[in-house]
């Protein structure tokens, strides 16, 4: 994990996660999230509880990778195929496998899709809007759907707390304005490929609901 948050470190990730025969490494996976975590961490304290849960599933995807089956996690294909054939998913509801890999970073995938929408909307808006709508609207839009009353208001309470666009701009750390938005240009196309390849795996085999 770099020392201070750039946007190109983030950039950087999702682009070194897709292999030539386009499977998505995990590796680059986490250490994209891990980047984005460090950023929401320069935020302030109110986002703490989301960077816990982020954190706390990052660890868990990190240890099945250095773990003694660890090349079964080499990349999402691996490990889903892997964790279906060894039956090491709880299917249909919670039961002897709470933190399996597929189930863990469906909640990550899920996040991603908040992230593009976020992200695009930053890259398009004007100096009048808002973070803070930008950020719900996305959040709405995508993980609000998974998230029980209590999540989703903590959540709402934490948008607030956002910081206004020019100063969020100059937090991304990726030079004049001009700059963070071409480089947001360059980034989401690879957040989105990342997203929809990981989303038609996870659809393909059923596993879009895990609990
Ligand atoms: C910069 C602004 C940050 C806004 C972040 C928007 C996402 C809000 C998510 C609120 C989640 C709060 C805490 C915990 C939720 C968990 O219950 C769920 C489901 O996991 P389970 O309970 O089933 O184990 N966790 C998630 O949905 C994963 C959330 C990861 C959020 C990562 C956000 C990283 C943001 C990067 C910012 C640039």
């Amino acid at each position: 994990m770099a020392d201070s948050f750039s946007l190109q470190n983030v950039l950087d990730s999702f682009k070194s996660c897709l292999s030539d025969n386009k499977e998505v490494f995990i590796k680059y996976y986490i250490s994209g999230w891990r980047e984005l975590v460090s950023f929401m961490n320069s935020l302030g304290s109110v986002f703490s509880f989301i960077s816990k849960d982020a954190v706390n599933k990052i660890q868990i995807l990190e240890n099945f990778l250095v773990g003694e089956n660890g090349t079964h996690y080499l990349t999402v294909q691996s490990m889903v195929k892997y964790e279906l054939d060894n039956e090491l998913v709880d299917l249909t509801k919670r039961g002897i496998h709470p933190e399996s890999g597929c189930r863990t970073l469906l909640r990550l995938h899920r996040a991603l899709r908040w992230l593009q929408l976020f992200l695009e909307s930053l890259r398009t808006s004007n100096e009048d809007s808002k973070t803070s709508v930008m950020c719900s609207e996305a959040y709405n839009a995508s993980l609000a759907q998974h998230h029980p009353w209590i999540i989703r208001k903590a959540a709402g309470v934490a948008f607030c707390a956002l910081p206004y666009r020019n100063t969020f701009f100059e937090v991304m750390n990726a030079g004049s304005h001009q700059e963070v938005i071409t480089l947001l240009g360059e980034a989401l196309p690879m957040i989105s490929e990342v997203y929809q390849i990981t989303e038609d795996l996870y659809a393909k085999n059923n596993l879009l609901d895990l609990p």
